[in-house]
């Protein structure tokens, strides 16, 4: 069975400030938290970054900038950094991080959908800051927009700058999506997938659902590395399952606050 790849998503954009304390803000704080998962045994760490007065989402160049610089420095972990960005980012923003610092691997999301975080609203009376509240309460009716032309575009950044993608697949019209575009040329095999599930708007997280996606890539796509993430309290099952039928895991604060 050899080795497992542990990719440890830091920080993420989804959950906020008032929802856990450990959560990551300041680029010195995510270049600690990557520093500390490659002692653990990751392999890769999945980098967004955070405004680091307020924890907002962002896309700053700089402070991503900051991040990479300080981990590399202290470690070789590979860096796998954000194009999914956060809500309300346009897609220049996005894969700005491709062209300015090609790095070994960027994430690129197969599709669109409502990525709805909106019931969280209610399971808190107050927030820390102004913006945590809009942010969860916009995405029900937001579209993360990952359109075939994005597709196309961003394939394009990934191959000029020769960074790898994950490939981020919420749900299993994704893998037609990404059979169409390896039958276009945009994308090249091997790929690497990272099956999101339990996100409101993509598959909901069981077994038989991964066991779904994981034979559909195969008819589709055939050959593929792949890896398995999952919101919330499904993280930790869905990636022992995961790792049950071979694949690979993400772990961390992006998608989960525990594991
Ligand atoms: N936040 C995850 C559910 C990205 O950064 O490109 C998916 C993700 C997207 O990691
Ligand atoms: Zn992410």
């Amino acid at each position: 069975m050899g080795k497992r790849i542990i990719t440890a998503a830091i920080t993420g954009a989804i959950h906020t400030p008032t929802m856990s304390p450990y959560l990551p803000i300041t680029p010195k704080r995510i270049a600690d938290e990557s520093v500390r998962v490659w002692e653990a045994g990751a392999a890769v760490a999945h980098i967004h970054v955070r405004d680091p007065e307020t924890g907002q989402p962002s896309s700053s160049l700089d402070l991503f900038r900051e991040v990479i610089t300080e981990v590399k420095d202290r470690c070789d972990i590979i860096l796998c950094l954000s194009t999914g960005g956060g809500a309300g980012m346009t897609t220049e923003e996005r894969v700005a991080v491709v062209r300015e610092f090609k790095p070994e691997l960027a994430s690129l999301n197969f599709g669109s959908l409502n990525f709805a975080l909106f019931p969280a609203v209610s399971q808190y009376e107050e927030f820390k800051f102004a913006w945590e509240h809009q942010h969860l309460s916009i995405s029900e009716d937001a579209i993360f927009p990952n359109t075939f032309k994005t597709l196309r575009e961003f394939s394009g950044f990934f191959k000029e700058n020769k960074t790898k993608p994950e490939l981020e697949i919420y749900d299993v019209g994704m893998l037609n999506n990404l059979a169409f575009m390896i039958q276009q040329g945009h994308i090249k095999k091997p790929v690497s997938l990272q099956f999101v599930m339990g996100i409101l708007g993509g598959i909901p997280p069981t077994m038989e659902n991964l066991m779904f996606l994981h034979q559909t890539a195969r008819q589709t796509i055939g050959d593929f590395v792949w890896s398995v993430c999952a919101a919330g309290r499904h993280q930790m099952r869905m990636c022992t399952t995961s790792l049950l039928m071979g694949g690979n895991v993400r772990v961390g604060l992006e998608d989960n606050l525990y594991v």
